[in-house]
């Protein structure tokens, strides 16, 4: 992978090693897709969501519900959701949006694309799926219910992330800072506990991890 994980202890220096895991959403050709659309994150660590083109989202259902927020199928949980991210047409890759949630257990974390029929088209992924607590949980069969979903269901609001939304103008490289002095904002997820929405935010980090990767 081009950009595969950075360590936020060398962005933020910070003492103990927390990874960053990022992934694009959509690419600059603006497939709908997320790259990569399966990934392993320990407790602790964190994704980050690069918005590459078009107009996107990330947002949390759970397995049996694809293309729905988790919120309208179980109880007493929120579930994370990015909001819309428009991305200008020739957008500097140091200027695309980037959001950034920490993981806070290995319980899988089911999302998808809430814009237009994304979700149905492909654009979902789940972080730690796990075959061996149930084998029917895959990503495979993740999205062969979302091809399969009658509607794509928009989150009511971006309310779930309200209070951890920082600056977009202006911010790069600090932005990390500040973001990780900032993580007692809003608990995205409750209930399932999964999710802590860190930043969201314009950032040049993908200079930055370019920068960092060849070291
Ligand atoms: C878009 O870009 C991806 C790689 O990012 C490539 O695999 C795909 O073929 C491209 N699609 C078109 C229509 O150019
Ligand atoms: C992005 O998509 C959302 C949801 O469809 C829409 O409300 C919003 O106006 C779009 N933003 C832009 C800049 O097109
Ligand atoms: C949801 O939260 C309400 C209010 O805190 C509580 O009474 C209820 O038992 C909770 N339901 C579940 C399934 O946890
Ligand atoms: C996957 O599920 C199995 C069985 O429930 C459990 O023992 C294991 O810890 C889980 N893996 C992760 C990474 O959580
Ligand atoms: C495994 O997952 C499927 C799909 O969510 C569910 O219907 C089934 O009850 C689960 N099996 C167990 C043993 O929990
Ligand atoms: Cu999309």
């Amino acid at each position: 992978m081009q950009f595969s994980t950075v360590t936020l202890a060398a962005l933020v220096g910070l003492a103990s090693a927390q990874t960053v895991h990022v992934v694009s959403v959509s690419t600059s050709n603006n497939s709908l897709i997320f790259t990569p659309d399966n990934i392993a994150v320990p407790a602790g660590d964190f994704v980050q969501f690069q918005f590459r083109a078009g107009n996107h989202s990330v947002v949390q259902s759970n397995f049996d519900n694809p293309c729905t927020p988790i919120a309208n199928n179980v109880a007493n949980t929120t579930g994370v959701f990015s909001g819309y991210q428009p991305v200008a047409a020739g957008a500097s890759t140091n200027s695309i949006p980037a959001w950034t949630i920490a993981i806070a257990n290995t319980n899988p974390i089911w999302l998808y694309c809430s814009q237009a029929k994304h979700c149905q088209a492909g654009m979902s992924m789940v972080i730690n799926e796990n075959t061996t607590a149930n084998a029917t949980r895959s990503l495979a069969n993740y999205k062969v219910g979302a091809a399969a979903a009658a509607a794509n269901v928009a989150p009511g609001s971006a309310a779930s992330t309200s209070g951890s939304t920082s600056s977009t103008s202006g911010s790069s490289s600090s932005t990390t800072s500040s973001s990780s002095s900032s993580s007692s904002t809003t608990t995205a997820t409750t209930g399932g506990a999964s999710g802590l929405v860190i930043s969201t935010s314009l950032m040049g980090l993908v200079g930055f991890a370019a920068a960092l990767l060849s070291l």
